[in-house]
């Protein structure tokens, strides 16, 4: 059983081989490599994991599910938060050839669903710590919808269900069977600009040359000691070079639940961090944290912050090297695949001014005009890309990869950047229909989707509006059959199971919303009325 995926055409895997991108070993190498190695690899709280622990009870989990007859080539939805369990668990469905999707703890019913739906899992891994599995009616209508699901683990869960049991009990006699290295190893999360959250394959092939060149740049070595407060499970935190760097170099990764300044010092210093990644905003919060007092000898250790996600401004970045005491790295990636450092060697000025360059060497980066014709270096246009370790289409998407990608390949991110004289690229906007909410993704047409449900909203609209601490925030322009407030409204999206962070900040009812000459909504005419809103 081999999951579909849109393949890379076999010139380009031929040479992604030649050139040693695609080694042909399964990501499970990552881990497996240093199985007798007694260092630490993972701090969560009070617990620690060695590498030897870690993929014993990678084995563990992975025999268990073989046992429940999850076969190779199968499926599974995984709902986990910063806990070690996420990566037992991710090493281990690896292990067994199952693909996961790994939803964001932020993730409610509505996104569940939407992944569920669209891989048929044969298993759910999830966590009674959250709301959703806290509830007890919840799982069963789950599994009542979703017949694929066969078996169904919780951490902190009871019984048969319970994840920990599945950890602790010891393999017995197991192989590993990874699926092949150019096969699907899971899936990544889109951002999202469609009605319906879209999901990245990722192989094992493209996926560790990502991983192991983003270390070859961030120069992360066994002396890494990696504070991961960003999502486990977002490409970010996972892949740049992330906790799986961490890991591929015999480093140690310490678990924060969130990026505040008051997890975040302590943390640093107790257990002497050297790197760690964040978001813009939680950078704003550190600088605000250091102005009004906070320990900055706590910090010493930390020599590498990387910040990406979302755009970061030249006045920001200029702050870090002085007001936290670190170097600076600009990251501008994608869960789709082409990531972008500045290197550590860069000059100021490009650390502070620009998102990097592609680290790989083949990858291919053009910016593109509205009909998709080349624009000269320097001018701002489309993003297009293609290579080693960027995907070449949705899965089970046919219609939207078909507008996605050019004719060649190219993927076309709806970002809009300039690319200078040597490379670099800056992010100078957006086109897809997505809110950017400090790092956060919101796509328009999903919220849009839900607010039509409402009966009394008749046209919606969600755009972005400026905010000084998040970059952006959303805001719901609505025509209504008759006033709605906007608890109202964000008590209804809440009662339609959507993440938090994906509700309006603001919502306006209107008697129409402005259309473009083609009739679709004018989006830009929506976000000046704010800005001039802002103004007055
Ligand atoms: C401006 N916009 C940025 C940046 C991402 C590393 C780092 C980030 C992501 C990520 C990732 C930006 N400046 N520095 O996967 O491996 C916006 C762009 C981009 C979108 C991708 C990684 N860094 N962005 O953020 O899939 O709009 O990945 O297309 O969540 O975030 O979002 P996502």
């Amino acid at each position: 059983m081999t999951i579909p995926f849109t393949r890379w055409p076999d010139e380009f895997a031929r040479r992604y081989r030649e050139k040693g991108y695609w080694q042909d070993l399964p990501l499970t190498d990552i881990l497996t490599r240093h199985a007798d190695s007694d260092a630490v690899a993972v701090i969560d709280g009070e617990r620690r994991f060695t590498y030897r622990q870690l993929n014993q009870a990678a084995d563990n989990l992975a025999c268990a599910l073989q046992a429940r007859g999850i076969q190779r080539g199968e499926t599974a939805l995984v709902q986990l938060g910063n806990v070690a369990e996420f990566y037992i668990t991710f090493f281990a469905l690896l292990k067994a050839g199952i693909a996961p999707v790994n939803a964001l703890f932020s993730h409610q019913r509505t996104e569940l669903n939407a992944y569920a739906a669209q891989i048929a899992p044969a298993l759910l891994i999830a966590d009674r710590d959250h709301a959703l599995f806290a509830d007890s009616a919840f799982l069963p209508n789950f599994c009542r919808t979703h017949t694929s699901v066969r078996a169904v683990l919780l951490r902190h869960g009871e019984g048969d269900q319970a994840l920990e049991a599945a950890i602790d009990r010891p393999a017995q006699r197991f192989i590993a069977t990874p699926t092949p290295a150019d096969e699907v190893a899971f899936f990544q999360l889109s951002g999202g600009s469609t009605g319906t959250p879209k999901l990245i394959p990722r192989t094992h092939n493209d996926y560790y040359y990502s991983i192991r060149r983003s270390n070859e740049i961030c120069a992360i070595s066994a002396a890494t000691r990696y504070l991961n407060a960003l999502p486990a499970a977002h490409n970010y935190a996972m892949s740049s070079p992330g906790s799986l760097g961490v890991f591929l170099a015999g480093g140690c990764v310490v678990l924060a639940h969130d990026p505040s300044a008051t997890l975040c010092f302590p943390l640093i210093a107790q257990h002497q961090i050297n790197v760690t990644s964040l978001v813009p905003p939680a950078v704003s919060l550190w600088l605000q944290a250091l102005a009004e007092g906070a320990n900055k000898a706590q910090l010493a250790s930390l020599a590498l912050l990387q910040v990406g996600g979302a755009r970061l401004s030249a006045s920001l970045a200029a702050r870090i090297p002085d007001e936290i005491g670190c170097q600076l790295q600009q990251v501008f990636g994608m869960a789709e695949g082409l990531v972008n450092y500045t290197a550590l060697d860069d000059a100021p000025e490009r650390i502070f001014n620009t998102q990097g360059r592609p680290m790989c060497p083949d990858d291919e980066v053009w910016v593109a005009d509205e009909n998709g014709n080349p624009l000269p270096r320097g001018e701002v246009g489309r993003l297009m890309t293609r290579g080693p370790y960027t995907f070449r289409g949705y899965y089970k998407s046919p219609e939207h990869n078909a507008s996605a990608f050019d004719e060649n390949g190219f993927y076309c991110s709806g970002d809009l950047i300039a690319i200078d004289e040597q490379g670099y690229i800056t992010v100078q906007g957006r086109e897809k229909d997505q809110i950017n909410r400090g790092g956060e993704k919101i796509a328009a047409e999903e919220i849009e989707n839900l607010l039509l449900r409402h009966e009394a909203i008749i046209h919606a609209a969600l755009v972005s509006m400026e905010d000084s601490l998040l970059g952006e925030k959303s805001c719901a322009y609505l025509v209504v059959k008759a006033p709605l407030r906007a608890v109202a409204i964000r008590r209804f999206l809440r009662e339609q199971g959507v993440a938090e962070f994906k509700l309006p900040d603001r919502v306006e009812c209107v008697d129409a919303l402005p259309l473009t000459p083609v009739g679709k909504v004018d989006k830009k005419q929506l976000r000046q009325w704010l800005a001039q809103r802002a103004q007055a």
